[in-house]
């Protein structure tokens, strides 16, 4: 191979480079985290269009919300986000499928550190965002002795939600989410 065809081998081999660069760029697009889930890993896949979403309720240790929240991850799971009519549906009949139907038990809910606006603490996003959803129990939150920070359920029964203090020792409610790829 002379010197010319050298030459002209890089220049071919250098257009290529660019065109896979170009076509790949064009084909994959960063998948940006929503709210119900993490990284998918390669930026070529299309991020999912669903999400399955499983509740876990745990009867037998009694925690406080941040010990609650730190379990809820030892396990693989997240403490409890409830975004719509049907995540109260599911969780309900997770609970009535449950060892003991008897709340309260924690949920991933609070407002630490900013009085009356709560987050999901497992997802980093207001309650109600995008969805507007809310299933407070009437007269709820009230922040009883200023000093009811986090959220729980099932206090007087069903799945309204309650501000309670972080720091009682309750049953809590971990969930799972996985994509659904279409
Ligand atoms: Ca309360």
């Amino acid at each position: 191979m002379n010197s010319f065809q050298s030459t002209r081998m890089k220049i071919i081999i250098s257009l290529l480079c660019v065109i896979c660069f170009m076509l790949v760029t064009n084909l994959c697009s960063p998948i940006v985290d929503e709210d119900d889930s993490s990284s998918f890993g390669s930026p070529c896949l299309q991020p999912p269009m669903k999400f399955k979403k499983r509740y876990f309720v745990h009867n037998y240790n009694h925690l406080t919300f941040l010990e609650a929240w730190r379990q809820c991850h030892a396990i693989g799971h997240r403490l409890a986000t409830i975004t719509s009519e049907e995540d109260s549906q599911l969780l309900q009949e997770t609970i009535v499928n449950s060892t003991n139907t008897k709340g309260p038990w924690y949920i991933g809910g609070t407002d630490l550190g900013n009085e009356g606006h709560f987050i999901w603490i497992s997802t980093n996003t207001p309650v109600g965002h995008k969805t507007g959803y809310f299933n407070f129990s009437p007269g709820q939150p009230d922040n009883a002795g200023a000093n009811e920070h986090c959220l729980e359920i099932g206090r007087w029964g069903g799945v309204e939600w309650n501000d309670v203090h972080c720091h009682a020792k309750s049953r809590y409610i971990c969930e799972s989410v996985s994509p659904i790829w279409s």
